[in-house]
């Protein structure tokens, strides 16, 4: 596989990071994870955009403009002959000292991996998952805004733990308030009735590329979509509920703290947004060849 790293396409084995790197010793850093379908890179431009306000918000300097990167991750994908993968962005802060100041590291590290990605097993789509709320509470949008997609996941880690602890493979995580904010690695959405309902990113989530995409074709499909503060009574008591992300693209959740949700397998709000997403992916995107 070939690597990006710094300007110069590498072999696999040669892509290095120093261990003073301060993504490393501080998971100071930002990244992005994009997906290619049938030749093309969906939705980069978002994902470029999200990426440089990442970076706006912790003062790092990404030392190549949006438009190059952008070029930069259709060559990753063309270098390795890329049609359907993952793509991992990676900016960090670069090699420091063993202190926090980042004003003291050199230059900044920029990786573009474009390999496979891990997928849920397929069968979970149709049986949909088993969720849990956990006592890891989201990080406060005032101390780490959960709006940053940063190297530093620990706050996801500590409650994916929870979840596998608990014998289910995704959870949701309460805001401070006990409001609902994501999923470990994905956004949260509610069907009521004709109403499409997803947490404000204030209330500690992601501005999903997924999230965006899912209110765009809800609108379309005739659903009420906004923005709502939810409780835990809101997932119990749901229609449907469903995760969305580039990884697990949109899955339906069938139990929730061994409340069933709905009649307990994917609804069908949820199926057409599948549907539909999955065209989107066949007809859209930034093409690589
Ligand atoms: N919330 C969090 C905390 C995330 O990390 C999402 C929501 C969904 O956002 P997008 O823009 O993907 O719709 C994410 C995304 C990985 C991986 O390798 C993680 C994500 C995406 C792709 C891969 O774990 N997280």
């Amino acid at each position: 596989m070939k690597i990006y790293l710094n300007g110069a396409m590498v072999e696999e084995q040669e892509a290095r990071i120093s261990v003073f790197d301060h993504g490393l010793l501080y998971g100071d850093g930002v990244f992005e994870g994009i997906r290619a379908y049938h030749g093309r890179v969906f939705r980069l431009e978002e994902h470029i955009a999200r990426l440089y306000q990442s970076a706006k918000a912790i003062d790092l300097r990404i030392p190549v403009s949006p438009e190059d990167m952008t070029g930069t991750v259709v060559a990753t994908c063309r270098a390795n002959a890329l049609r359907d993968g993952y793509i991992r962005l990676v900016v960090t802060r670069g090699v420091g000292t063993l202190g926090l100041n980042p004003y003291l590291c050199t230059e900044p590290q920029v990786i573009v991996i474009a390999g496979a990605i891990q997928l849920y097993p397929k069968d979970l789509y149709e049986k949909g998952l088993a969720l849990v709320t956990v006592g890891t509470l989201r990080n406060h949008a005032e101390a780490v805004n959960p709006r940053i997609k940063s190297l530093n996941y620990l706050n996801n880690v500590l409650a994916k733990i929870e979840a596998i602890n608990a014998g289910v493979m995704e959870c949701i995580l309460l805001n401070a308030q006990g409001y609902v904010a994501e999923a470990s690695g994905d956004n949260v959405f509610v069907v009521r009735g004709d109403a499409l309902l997803t947490p404000p990113a204030w209330c500690g989530a992601l501005a999903g590329i997924t999230r965006e995409v899912v209110m765009e074709l809800g609108a379309g499909q005739g659903l009420r979509v906004r923005e709502e503060v939810l409780s835990r009574y809101d997932l119990y008591t749901a229609d449907e509920v469903f995760l969305t992300g580039t990884a697990a693209e949109i899955i339906g959740a069938v139990q929730i703290d061994r409340r069933t949700i709905g009649d307990g397998t994917p609804g069908p709000v949820t199926r057409r947004l599948s549907a539909a997403f999955s065209d989107l992916t066949r007809q859209s995107g930034t093409p690589i060849a």
